[in-house]
């Protein structure tokens, strides 16, 4: 969907996270290390926030964007509570993610995961733009195997199946794209020279959920 962010709610996004990385670590979001500390590995320097919601009035007000929220109802056909925010940086060099279902991790019960993912910035296949297998949402969720590192800074990975096609998406600053659970997606490394790829990924599930893995847990009411 495009343009679900404005600009202004993208910059004002990537201002807060700019604020928060300021402060070097925050306990459950995030820890930097220093360039110089960091082997070469861009992503221990800029690690992903995790769950930025829990400790930012911007990020909580941004889990519950509107616009969001309404795709979301209209998807789920139900009302939807929020489980998860992220903020990835992705900067050159940075590794991708290989290729996963997110319900594989969520384990709702009934399954009801879907994903709201927005680029802060433009993403593509350059910078390590969001890869999603056509074919896939309606798969069970798979057996992860481990994976290549150099290329993936997750160890593990499921093997899209006859049917599952990969595509690079090319998404503009403020587009978001909704996927449900069970739709086998990851990412390249980003080989820009320069440009970050910066992103809010938001995870959902139905009102109706019975159980969920507690990671997820506190979860938060949209509305
Ligand atoms: O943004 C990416 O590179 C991958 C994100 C992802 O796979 C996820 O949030 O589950």
């Amino acid at each position: 969907m495009e343009g679900v962010f404005s600009p202004e709610e993208c910059a004002q996004t990537l201002e807060r996270a700019d604020a928060l990385y300021a402060q070097g670590r925050i306990d459950g979001c995030f820890a930097a290390v220093p360039a110089s500390e960091a082997g070469g590995d861009v992503l221990k320097t800029y690690p992903r926030m995790m769950h930025p919601h829990r400790v930012d009035e911007m990020f909580m007000r941004f889990l519950k964007h509107p616009r969001v929220v309404a795709s979301l109802e209209q998807l789920l056909e139900q009302k939807a509570v929020g489980i998860q925010s992220m903020f990835y940086w992705k900067p050159p060099g940075a590794k991708g993610q290989a290729f996963h279902q997110d319900s594989f991790y969520v384990r709702g019960e009934p399954d009801t995961c879907l994903a709201a993912w927005t680029a802060l910035e433009d993403a593509d296949q350059e910078n390590g733009g969001l890869i999603v297998c056509e074919g896939s949402k309606d798969l069970p969720i798979l057996e992860m195997i481990p994976t290549d590192t150099a290329r993936s800074f997750t160890e593990t990975a499921v093997v899209p199946p006859a049917g599952a096609t990969p595509r690079t998406l090319r998404m503009k600053t403020g587009d978001t794209l909704f996927f449900g659970g069970r739709v086998i997606h990851g990412s390249e490394p980003n080989r820009s020279r320069t440009r970050f790829r910066r992103s809010l990924i938001c995870h959902y599930v139905g009102a109706d959920t019975k159980s969920l893995s507690e990671f997820y847990r506190p979860t938060v009411a949209l509305r």
